[in-house]
């Protein structure tokens, strides 16, 4: 009998009806009129119908913060929201080769870029459009790496994006899959689930931030009813069903998160000191400079040196190897390019990004961020482990809501990525009930997750209105209608998908 593909091996789905996706979550009627009315504005812009539409949800990440980049396994789901991107190939020879794209949100102005696969994306004048042409030059590049000739054309384009922006819940990498999918398809190209999640991760890079992939991982290869524990180096995923009894919910901290603008300060500084904070080690734990510039680039690639040193204390963990090699005072420059003897810059010159990160950093936090890495990636495979555990669902749950507080505590004050909105709306949550509680997504703003008892969850999110939005709402901070945007119970949704009529 042949064996059944793993999912990851399975190419993005096709489907001729909107069921498959939008069937089961009582959100069908709404998700056909989403599309009708898509369709229409589709044509009243363009004068002709789509070719195709793709989706592309936004995600939830359960644990395992700022731990893709450094190469360890993250443990996110899929939520309901999600970006479509209609399209169609323009290439009947008459037309001229551009590429239009329009947002169903008038808010978004029409973008309009040359058909050009090779153009650079100008960061400094940031335009919503730059993340299609993300996808666009990512998917030349990797039909290019595949042989393919693969001749410009021109498209039209019209995007609806659900996923609440600045919100940690990955719009970006929502709209950045749907638009590569959407552009694969238009060319009837379709590839495994994992090579697609590798793709648009190598895509979203193109926007400046560093990425780890994650986001896109989980958009793609997401399966209704499962998080999925997503390994990097190559990209995997593993389904993991969450124990009966208890519901993520997600709340947004109102405080909006910059990424692209606060990326030299903010994410791609992390990645930096990470990067540093590795070579360092390698360096304390017996390597030669010149070697450990070369060959170490995250903390995994020295997680084994670290352990061997843990082991002569009698210890594990390769926490213990930080905490006796880095010192808890920050580094300035200096102090790391003696270590190393080379400068910085020299070090990091292959990336603009990091570069600019230097340029702004006034020292760096080595032994903070290196713990907050390795004791997350710890608290992944705990939470994994507890998922599949003997002990009955509550004792789950409980041990579950303990590893999201030790996380958030981790992010909050080794990784100093909340923010003050953040740990009180994570406070009030814990407040009223919830068995853990923890910021999500990059943070620096956006939202919480919390892991609440499915007895509960109504009284849970009127408490969150309560005590957290009512005030926001007398400001008119937001409109009481639109509540349900920021704050809403989510169930494990379907990945990518394409849908042809
Ligand atoms: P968000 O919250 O979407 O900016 C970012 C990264 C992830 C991951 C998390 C932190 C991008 C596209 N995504 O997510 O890869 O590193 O931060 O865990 O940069
Ligand atoms: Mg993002």
């Amino acid at each position: 009998m042949a064996q059944m593909a793993n999912h990851e091996e399975l190419p993005i789905p096709i489907h001729d009806t909107l069921d498959a996706v939008y069937g089961d979550s009582s959100q069908l009627d709404e998700a056909r009129l989403r599309f009708h009315r898509l369709k229409s504005k589709f044509q009243q812009v363009f004068g002709h119908p789509p070719q195709l539409f793709a989706r592309s949800p936004g995600r939830v990440n359960l644990i395992g913060e700022h731990i893709d980049y450094e190469g360890y396994s993250v443990l996110p789901m899929a939520i309901r929201q999600d970006t479509i991107v209609a399209i169609r190939k323009c290439d009947d020879g008459d037309t001229e080769k551009v590429l239009r794209i329009a947002n169903f949100n008038d808010k978004y102005q029409i973008c309009t870029y040359p058909a050009d696969p090779t153009q650079e994306i100008d960061l400094k004048n940031r335009r919503w459009g730059h993340y299609f042409i993300c996808g666009y030059k990512g998917f030349y590049e990797f039909a290019k790496s595949k042989g393919e000739n693969v001749g410009s054309v021109g498209l039209d384009v019209l995007i609806d994006g659900a996923v609440p922006t600045g919100s940690g819940l990955s719009s970006s990498a929502a709209l950045v899959c749907a638009s590569t999918i959407a552009i694969m398809a238009a060319f009837d190209m379709n590839f495994p689930k994992k090579v697609v999640a590798q793709l648009t991760c190598d895509c979203e890079r193109h926007i400046g931030t560093q990425s780890g992939g994650m986001d896109q991982a989980i958009s793609v290869m997401a399966k209704t009813g499962f998080a999925e524990l997503i390994d990097f180096n190559p990209v995997r995923a593993t389904d993991v069903q969450l124990p009966a009894g208890g519901t993520f919910v997600v709340a947004n901290s109102l405080a909006v998160s910059q990424k692209a603008v606060t990326a030299a300060t903010n994410y791609n500084n992390r990645v930096v000191e990470c990067r540093l904070a590795a070579i360092v080690l390698g360096i304390k734990l017996g390597m030669k400079p010149q070697e450990a510039i070369s060959s170490v680039k995250t903390l995994s690639d020295v997680e084994g040196l670290c352990i061997s040193f843990a082991s002569t204390c009698g210890a594990t963990d390769p926490v213990v190897a930080v905490k006796e090699n880095l010192k808890e005072e920050p580094y300035t420059a200096g102090e790391i390019e003696e270590i190393l003897r080379e400068s910085l810059p020299s070090i990091l010159k292959d990336s603009s990004s990091s570069l600019d990160v230097l340029n702004v950093a006034k020292n760096f936090k080595l032994s903070q961020r290196a713990s907050h890495v390795y004791s997350e990636a710890k608290r992944v495979h705990a939470f994994k482990d507890t998922v599949s555990s003997t002990v009955s669902d509550e004792d789950k749950l409980k041990k579950l809501g303990d590893l999201m507080n030790d996380s958030h505590y981790s992010c909050s004050v080794l990784y100093e990525c909340s923010c003050p909105e953040l740990e009180e709306l994570v406070n009030i949550c814990r407040e009223n009930g919830a068995l853990g509680a923890r910021l999500t997504g990059a943070g620096w703003g956006g939202c919480a997750v919390a892991l609440v008892k499915d007895s509960i969850v109504p009284q849970f999110i009127l408490n969150l209105k309560e005590r957290f939005y009512q005030s926001r709402i007398d400001r008119g901070v937001i409109n009481n209608n639109d509540l349900g945007l920021y704050v809403f119970a989510s169930k494990p949704s379907s990945g990518a998908a394409i849908f042809k009529f």
